[in-house]
């Protein structure tokens, strides 16, 4: 059985990303367990080069960092002259219809002036990057589910077709992990794409920016510690944020601080102690490059070792080569 998990490159990775995913998959990895930087995907939205290609080095090193095996972990775009041959050949698999059903693709492109066509075309991508590999599992929240259904649909159609060359996957729902909320704005999620927000906190922060942005978190009225999502938002938010690092559940945390003040500086504290080591690896990873290079490009010869012989056989079931 193997799982795949992406993380795409669209900002610094943050404290979300990591309580509710990275540090997850380095700690219930199995053997056959595959993650990847889904630097491709961030080409769907208006990007700056040098900043992706600078970011897709730092979520590497992050993933790196958290202690997931170099056996295990890839950028996508590594791989990417494998990816488009298969992505065309999916793309002729998949109808105009069933791309533009996409729910994200509707949401994302809402109101834009202008959208990128491979916005509209990327849960094909996606659907490749999941086939090509044979995952048969892909833990994702139920706002990926439906491009999961999409990769199943394209891999059973194309088995039909053709000839049986891929595993059909499954979406998986992975287990429940705290959702990190903006510290500045509990009624949104942390999230990579609002990068100006001093309520992100990011993995490779400092412990000093860690304890600042804790300070200036909002909390709510009154001044009684409580776990209570929906009265206290920015309180309960600080309390997941305890629990998870602490490994309690957010009540007992509201018991083992008295005041506001105290559950800011223990939370900032227990963020800075879970972050450290993270961060101190990778960024010892971040200033050996030649170290990161190798590791980097072990990660993609073992995945195109992994997708080629299906790769190829999905060129000449389907009439190439
Ligand atoms: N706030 C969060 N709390 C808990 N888990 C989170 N994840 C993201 N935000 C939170 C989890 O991180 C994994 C990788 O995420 P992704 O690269 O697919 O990005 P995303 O889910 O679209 O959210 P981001 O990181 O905030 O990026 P943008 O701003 O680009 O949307 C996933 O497992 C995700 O659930």
């Amino acid at each position: 059985m193997t799982r795949l998990s992406g993380i795409t490159p669209s900002g610094h990775v943050h404290l979300g990303n990591h309580l509710g995913a990275v540090r997850r998959w380095a700690a219930e990895r199995e053997p056959e367990d595959l993650f990847f930087v889904s630097d491709l995907h961030a080409m769907t939205a208006p990007h700056r080069p040098e900043r992706l290609r600078s970011l897709t080095r730092e979520v590497f090193a992050v993933l790196l960092g958290a202690g997931i095996e170099p056996d295990s972990v890839f950028v996508q775009s590594d791989l990417a002259y494998e990816l488009g041959a298969l992505n065309w050949v999916l793309e002729c698999t998949c109808t105009y219809g069933e791309a533009a059903r996409m729910i994200q693709f509707k949401e994302k492109g809402a109101g834009q002036e202008s959208v990128r066509v491979g916005l509209l075309t990327y849960p094909v991508l996606m659907a490749a990057d999941i086939l090509m590999q044979g995952a048969s599992e892909v833990p994702v929240g139920t706002d990926q589910d439906q491009h999961v259904e999409l990769a199943r649909t394209l891999a059973r159609r194309f088995n039909s077709n053709y000839g049986e060359v891929f595993v059909v996957p499954r979406a998986v729902v992975p287990k429940t992990a705290a959702r990190i909320r903006d510290l500045g704005d509990p009624s949104r999620k942390m999230a990579k794409s609002s990068q100006q927000s001093p309520g992100s906190v990011f993995v490779l922060d400092e412990p000093d920016a860690i304890r600042r942005k804790f300070r200036r978190a909002v909390t709510d009225g009154g001044d009684e510690v409580r776990y209570d999502p929906e009265a206290k938002p920015g309180v309960a938010n600080l309390l997941e944020i305890l629990a998870a690092c602490g490994g309690t559940s957010p009540y007992a945390a509201a018991d083992s601080v008295g005041s506001y003040a105290e559950l800011k500086d223990t939370v900032a504290e227990a963020v800075v102690e879970e972050l450290r080591p993270v961060r101190e690896r990778a960024r010892e990873l971040l200033d050996d490059s030649a170290e990161l290079d190798r590791v980097r490009a072990h990660g993609a010869k073992r995945a195109a070792e992994r997708a080629r012989p299906r790769l190829e056989a999905a060129l000449r079931v389907s009439g190439l080569r």
